[in-house]
């Protein structure tokens, strides 16, 4: 008998599978399920819809996934610098929580427009987290308004967050945005993801780990993807830090879409295909020098265009 269940646990080499009834059953692929149009390391993620059989071995029950149902969408990032392959981080999201930091480690603002491109280009909404908020000054605090009033025009809702200061706990701020949701938390290692689980979740109990005082960075505590329900339709997926991701799967000419600033302005572009650095009469660049669209975008779009890697 075939059944379905949704993946909640991802290692690469087994899996967890919610059942209907919500219980829990580890799982294995049967042979090799490819999906057909891009390769990735790993055939099945965190938030995929399989089919499976169940086996036993002995008094073990355990299932094989035999299929896995087509994707709404998900977060893919490249597996290293040298290899051209792509993990899928987790699918059918309707949110991704970028959490964010601005000081213990700082989060570059390249990071982040980085990871709104590719959220964009698979239609995910993110709301960002400037997190570890009870260690600003009043000059980050500012910083944060700045960043705030940049975002939210474009979409982005911006929230100030603290696993310390009760004020600003998961539970006060982030919970209700959270609701009815399948959400992925992102971010650098140590910026605090697994600790807002576990306010939110005090079940979870995922493992935290300070960061080191050399280098102020996170120790990758968390290694694997897992998704944990915090109500009966919210579901909150706890990923490892991310350094850096190439960006997947995108054309040159197609990057400037995922700025919504810059893609408001494209049609006014003398050419269709305009890239925006250094073509006439590109409304971008006018845009650009105007005011009107952020130095700090416009040179991350600039960036991404560069060192654009071309998944094939
Ligand atoms: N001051 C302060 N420290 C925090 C806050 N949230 C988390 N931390 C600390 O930051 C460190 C890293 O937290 P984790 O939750 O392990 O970070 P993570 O993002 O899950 O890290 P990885 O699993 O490595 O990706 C821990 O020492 C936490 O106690 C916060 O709001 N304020
Ligand atoms: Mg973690
Ligand atoms: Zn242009």
């Amino acid at each position: 008998m075939t059944l379905s269940g949704l993946i909640i646990k991802s290692t690469g080499s087994w899996y967890k599978i919610r059942q209907a009834d919500t219980s829990i059953i580890d799982a294995r692929i049967k042979g090799k399920i490819r999906l057909k149009t891009i390769k990735t390391t790993n055939p099945v993620a965190v938030g995929d819809w399989v089919d499976y059989e169940l086996e036993s071995s002995g008094d073990e029950t355990y299932a094989v996934i035999t299929q896995i149902h087509s994707r709404n969408n998900y977060m893919i990032r490249k597996s290293n610098n040298l290899s051209k392959q792509a993990q899928i981080i987790a699918s059918n999201l309707d949110l991704a929580v970028l959490v964010v930091t601005l000081s213990a480690p700082r989060t570059s603002l390249g990071f982040i427009d980085r990871f709104l491109v590719m959220a964009g280009a698979y239609h995910i909404p993110v709301c960002l987290v400037f997190n570890k908020c009870d260690l600003y000054n009043s000059d980050d605090v500012l910083h944060f308004e700045h960043l705030k009033a940049l975002y939210e025009p474009l979409g982005y809702k911006c929230l100030m967050g603290s696993t310390i200061d009760a004020n600003y706990s998961p539970n006060s701020v982030l919970k209700s945005v959270l609701q009815h949701k399948t959400s992925l938390i992102s971010g650098h290692s140590g910026v605090g993801k697994s600790s807002i689980l576990n306010q939110l979740l005090p079940l979870a109990n995922q493992k935290t780990n300070s960061i080191s005082d050399s280098h102020q960075k996170g120790k990758h505590t968390t290694t694997f993807a897992e998704m944990f329900f915090i109500d009966s339709d919210s579901a909150l997926i706890d990923t490892p830090g991310i350094r850096d991701f190439g960006i997947i799967d995108l054309e040159k000419t197609e990057i400037g879409h995922y700025f919504p600033e810059i893609r408001a302005y494209m049609p006014k572009c003398k050419f269709n295909d305009c890239t925006h650095q250094n073509e006439p009469e590109c409304a971008v660049f006018k845009a650009f020098e105007a005011g009107q669209i952020a130095g700090s975008r416009y040179y991350n779009y600039l960036s991404i265009l560069d060192n654009q890697d071309i998944f094939e």
